[in-house]
């Protein structure tokens, strides 16, 4: 077991004191990414945070709790531990031993890929920047807070990859994934969903439900890459990937639970008047956010991620149990696809249609988040039901760019989509009652109105433990 090594700069379990250039290296742009969270990260000044903290992979060190002033959070390098006999699992250099180094004929594909993952963290951080203005309970604002800390190691984990394996380029590409900002003009980040805004907590909510799951089922791709540094860093990022999504989970269900409540008490679904938000603007939150994170995965059939598979890049979700040849040279698969103009499907190769296997785990996992909802609403005796609209539904990317279809699968014509849009998706007035909902509650084991506490605390602390010390 490799402690963290804290008398150093950089929290590390890579030996990073034996490489003194990639130290240097690390250390000139560590400055650069503070200057990037004082003035990119988050906005409400505070004292200290109730916070998580990695200080090794193991088992004592992964989750340290305390609170610490959030400027000096120990960012840091952790990869999961080496398996010495680890090999690649799939693809066309199956049963070799992993890479340790990157292959020169893959170098730029993998750069790629880990500058687009690289890319998504510290985007999500800017678009939650604003979040603590406006926190429902101290609570909420230690969870957004812990998800900005650990994104923003998730940034470190691909810089220290960039830097460690990809010389000049890869030190460029470093600089870069602080130049560009979300929604920023000149300079966007790389993917859509990224680019879009968190205005408030049910977003934010949605968002970590939604969006963060993608990186779930991204990085359980990268998990089972060839090039295993990648392969163990993505790894020890799932482990604290799962409190966001919980956050998430938690977050709509907690709405769902208050707006249930009024509807009940009141006997009327027009509860926006008592000041939650109502069940129709839930279920177009719901509609947005699922629709944009769909297109983080890419279009329905990829030669990129073809190639990528047989590579040895990027594998399937749990890749390993699996029971097929892990070459898919030779079967096919069924994918969405616009047919005659029509929504439909069509029978690709099984490796070109790579992103809507792992996309069709992505949905039924969602699914799961949305029966949960449900069992809300039912056990309050209500009949309404929320649910997950067609792939077909709001997309920007892949086979249904170029159509509209309604929630349920139907497609439209331009004109009826323009008409209708607003019944599914939010509308600026529905956004700004949202809005108009969002005032900061920072008084301990106090909380807003719209949304319901939560049952548990963090780490066995009580709900209305001082989380969060304000400045
Ligand atoms: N926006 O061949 P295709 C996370 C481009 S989230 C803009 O179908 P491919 C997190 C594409 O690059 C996880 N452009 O794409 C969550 C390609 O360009 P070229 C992030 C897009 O490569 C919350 C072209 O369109 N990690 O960690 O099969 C908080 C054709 O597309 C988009 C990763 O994504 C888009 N949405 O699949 C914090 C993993 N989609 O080649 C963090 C790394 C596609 O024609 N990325 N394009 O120039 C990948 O594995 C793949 O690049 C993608 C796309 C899955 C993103
Ligand atoms: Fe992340
Ligand atoms: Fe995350």
């Amino acid at each position: 077991m490799t402690t963290a090594d804290y008398v150093e700069k950089i929290p590390n379990n890579v030996n990073l004191r034996d490489d003194r250039r990639l130290q240097r290296a690390l250390e000139v742009w560590q400055p650069n990414f503070l200057n990037w969270w004082d003035s990119m990260g988050p906005t409400l000044p505070t004292r200290d945070v109730y916070l998580r903290t990695a200080t090794s992979v193991d088992r004592e060190g992964w989750a340290q709790f305390g609170h610490v002033p959030m400027r000096d959070y120990r960012w840091g390098i952790f990869l999961a531990e080496p398996d010495p006999d680890r090999r690649v699992a799939f693809g066309q250099r199956q049963g070799q031993p992993a890479w340790q180094q990157v292959p020169g004929e893959y170098r730029s594909s993998l750069q790629r890929l880990i500058v687009i993952q690289g890319d998504t963290e510290p985007a999500s951080v800017e678009q939650q920047r604003n979040l603590g203005a406006t926190a429902p309970s101290l609570y909420d604002l230690r969870n957004l807070f812990q998800v900005n800390v650990e994104e923003g190691r998730h940034l470190w984990a691909m810089v220290y990859l960039l830097h460690a394996y990809f010389g000049r380029d890869g030190r460029e590409e470093a600089e870069l994934l602080l130049h560009r900002h979300s929604g920023s003009a000149e300079s966007p980040r790389i993917l859509g969903a990224f680019n879009e805004e968190t205005p408030d907590w049910l977003s934010f909510f949605m968002f970590t439900y939604f969006t963060d799951r993608d990186g779930k089922y991204q990085l359980g791709t990268l998990k089972e890459s060839a090039f295993d540094p990648l392969a163990r860093t993505c790894s020890f990022m799932l482990k604290e990937e799962s409190h966001h999504m919980f956050v998430g989970l938690t977050g709509v269900a907690r709405v769902v639970e208050r707006t249930a409540q009024v509807m009940r008490e009141h006997q009327t679904d027009s509860v926006a008047a008592y000041g939650v938000i109502p069940l129709t603007v839930i279920q177009k939150y719901l509609n947005f956010h699922f629709s944009v994170s769909l297109d983080l995965f890419g279009g329905e059939t990829s030669t990129n991620v073809a190639n990528y598979f047989t590579a040895g890049l990027k594998g399937r979700w749990a890749e390993e149990r699996r029971k097929d040849d892990h070459q898919l040279t030779a079967g096919s698969m069924l994918v969405d696809a616009v047919v005659d103009g029509e929504i439909g499907q069509t029978e690709v190769s099984a490796l070109l249609g790579l992103n809507t296997d792992l996309r069709r785990e992505y949905i039924a996992d969602c699914q799961n988040g949305v029966d949960r909802w449900n069992d809300i609403l039912a056990s309050a005796g209500l009949p309404w039901r929320l649910s997950l609209p067609h792939v077909a539904f709001n997309r920007k990317v892949g086979a249904f760019a170029e159509i509209q279809a309604s929630p349920g699968g139907v497609k439209l014509s331009p004109t009826e989509w323009a008409e209708r849009k607003d019944e599914w998706l939010p509308t600026e007035v529905e956004k700004a009652h949202v809005r108009s909902l969002m005032r900061p509650v920072y008084e301990r084991g106090k909380i807003a109105a719209w949304i319901a506490p939560p049952r548990n605390g963090i780490n066995g602390k009580p709900f209305d433990y001082e989380y969060v010390h304000l400045a």
